[in-house]
C-alpha cells in the first residue's frame, strides 16, 4: 500500500489556514484586490460560454448514480387551445387556465431533471472525504439526507465568489494533437512547459483552467463509457503544484480533471482527495475549451477575466455552471 500521497496530503493540507470555521478553501486567495486586478484583463469585450449543452445528450453513461439532463415541457405550443378543452375537467386547473387564457397571452413552462454533477460543473469541496472527514476536518457525517451542512455549494455561491483571473493552459494544443491519447497524465512538469511556451506564470488566486482535448473525442465518438474510462488528465502531483501556486481553483475539459486511470493500486481519484478534502480546492468538470482554446491560439492572450458562479443548492455537494471567460 503506497503511503506517498497521504506523505503530501499532510505537506500541502490548508486545514485551519484560514480559520477553524472556513469553508471556502482556496477561494480565500480571491481578494477584492484580485478581482479588480482580473476585470482589467478583459479588453477585447471577447465572451466565451465555457458549458457544454444541458440535454440529453451529454457525456454521462447509464452508471448507477448518473444520467443526462433531462428537460420535460409542462406547458407548449401545443396547448393554445387548453382552456377549451379543459372546459368541464374541473377543479384548480381548470379554473386557472381559464382565467389566465382568458385574452391572447400564452406561455409555456418546463423543467430539468438531473443529477448536479453530470454536465458542466463544479464540485463543492464536501463532494469527496475520506479516513470520515472532509475539508477542515468537518465530519464526513455532516453530509446528510438533507445535504451538506458544511462545505456546501451554496457557501460559494451564497458569497458570489468565484470571479477571478484565470489561465488557461493548452496541453493538446502544445503536444500538437486534437486531443490527448486515452489515458494520458499531465505531469507538473508539463505544466511548467505549456506555461513556459505560452509567456503565461498562475498568480495567486488564478483559476487554472487546463485543455486536454477531450471534449472533442466525445463529440467524435459519443461513447461515454469509454469517454470517462479513457479520459486523459492531470496527475496526482499537480496538486501539490497547484498548491504551490497558490490557485483559487482548478478546472477542465474531463470528466474528473485528473487521469481516471490510477497511479495507484490501492486508491482512486488521489487528485480528488487532496484538492477538495486537503486543500480546500474546487474542480470545475466537463467545460467547453474548444472556442476559448482557439482565440487563445490566435491571439496568444492566455488570461481572461473568469465569471463562474455555481448555483445557489442549498447544501449541494457540486452545482452546474456556465462559466463566462471575458477578454
Ligand atoms: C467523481 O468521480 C467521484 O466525481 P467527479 O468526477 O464528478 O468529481
Amino acid at each position: 500500500m503506497s503511503s506517498e500521497w497521504r506523505d503530501v496530503a499532510k505537506k500541502i493540507s490548508n486545514w485551519g489556514k484560514w480559520g477553524p470555521d472556513d469553508q471556502l478553501g482556496t477561494l480565500n486567495y480571491i481578494t477584492p484586490a484580485k478581482i479588480a486586478g482580473a476585470a482589467a484583463s478583459a479588453k477585447q469585450g471577447k465572451i466565451f460560454p465555457l458549458s457544454i449543452p444541458l440535454d440529453a445528450y451529454g457525456p454521462q453513461g447509464a452508471h448507477g448514480f448518473r444520467r443526462n439532463p433531462i428537460h420535460i415541457m409542462s406547458l407548449d405550443g401545443g396547448d393554445d387551445q387548453a382552456a377549451r378543452h379543459l372546459a368541464g375537467w374541473g377543479g384548480g386547473t381548470e379554473a386557472m387556465i381559464a382565467e389566465w387564457w382568458k385574452g391572447p397571452m400564452r406561455f409555456t413552462d418546463d423543467y430539468i431533471i438531473m443529477p448536479l454533477q453530470s454536465s458542466t460543473q463544479w464540485d463543492a469541496l464536501s463532494h469527496v472525504y475520506y479516513d470520515g472527514q472532509l475539508y477542515n476536518g468537518y465530519p464526513a457525517s455532516t453530509v446528510t439526507s438533507f445535504g451538506a451542512t458544511k462545505d456546501s455549494i451554496d457557501q460559494v455561491a451564497g458569497k458570489g465568489q468565484i470571479v477571478s483571473r484565470a489561465v488557461l493552459l493548452d496541453v493538446a494544443r502544445h503536444r500538437k494533437v486534437r486531443y490527448l491519447a486515452p489515458g494520458t497524465i499531465i505531469s507538473p512538469e508539463e505544466l511548467d512547459d505549456v506555461a513556459k511556451a505560452q509567456k503565461v506564470s498562475i498568480e495567486t488566486g488564478d483559476v487554472v483552467i487546463i485543455r486536454t482535448g477531450w471534449r472533442l473525442n466525445f463529440l467524435e465518438t459519443r461513447d461515454a463509457e469509454a469517454w470517462m474510462a479513457g479520459a486523459p488528465g492531470v496527475s496526482w502531483r499537480c496538486a501539490e503544484w497547484l498548491h504551490n501556486k497558490q490557485a483559487a481553483a482548478v478546472a477542465s475539459d474531463n470528466i474528473a480533471v485528473e487521469a481516471i486511470a490510477s497511479e495507484f493500486e490501492d486508491a482512486m481519484l488521489v487528485f480528488h482527495m487532496l484538492a477538495l478534502r486537503d486543500m480546500g480546492m474546487m474542480l470545475g468538470e466537463i467545460w467547453d475549451l474548444e472556442a476559448l482554446g482557439e482565440d487563445c491560439a490566435a491571439d496568444g492572450t492566455y488570461t481572461f477575466l473568469l465569471v463562474a458562479q455555481p448555483l445557489r443548492v442549498t447544501g449541494g455537494v457540486g452545482s452546474p455552471v456556465n462559466p463566462i471567460a471575458i477578454k
